[in-house]
């Protein structure tokens, strides 16, 4: 099972200690084309990596060539909007996650699109049975 986790970068590196828990978790499913999302190290204002179209269309190959996208959607993310947009046109299979009790607003283009399901959670913990019961069904 080959799993593109999304989560925010230069939206925002709040959630960077909740992705890379999600990120281990999934990683007791199938190979995480992404992991480097959870780093500590990975901020919102690092400009020293590879240029931008470098990263997007890496990122756009392994996208088309996962089995899976979860992207956790609580920490607004243009490029998180953007991937999960690319993985419902492909016809990917699209799990966001989203904390409610967070005081962010989800963007009703994600709540309300027919492609993809959304489920809500509070903590790690919750991440993980929701985690566990979709990829018993997927
Ligand atoms: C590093 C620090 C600042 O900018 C970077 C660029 N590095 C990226 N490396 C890998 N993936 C990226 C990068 N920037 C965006 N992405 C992709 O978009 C990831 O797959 C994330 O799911 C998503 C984050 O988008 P933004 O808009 O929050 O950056």
């Amino acid at each position: 099972m080959r799993i593109y986790f999304a989560g925010s970068i230069r939206g925002g590196r709040q959630d960077a200690a909740l992705y890379h828990q999600i990120i281990e978790y999934l990683k007791t499913f199938g190979d995480v084309l992404t992991e480097h999302i959870g780093d500590a190290k990975l901020t919102q204002f690092g400009d020293d990596g590879p240029a931008d179209r470098f990263i997007h269309d890496r990122d756009l190959d392994w996208l088309q060539s996962a089995d899976v996208v979860v992207a956790e959607v609580t920490t607004v993310s243009m490029g998180v909007g953007y991937e999960i947009g690319r993985a419902v046109e492909s016809g990917k299979k699209v799990l966001c996650l989203f904390r409610p009790g967070s005081g962010k607003n989800l963007s009703a283009m994600v709540a309300g699109c027919p492609g993809l399901e959304l489920l809500n959670y509070k903590n790690i913990q919750e991440a993980r049975e929701i985690l566990g019961s979709y990829f018993q069904k997927n």
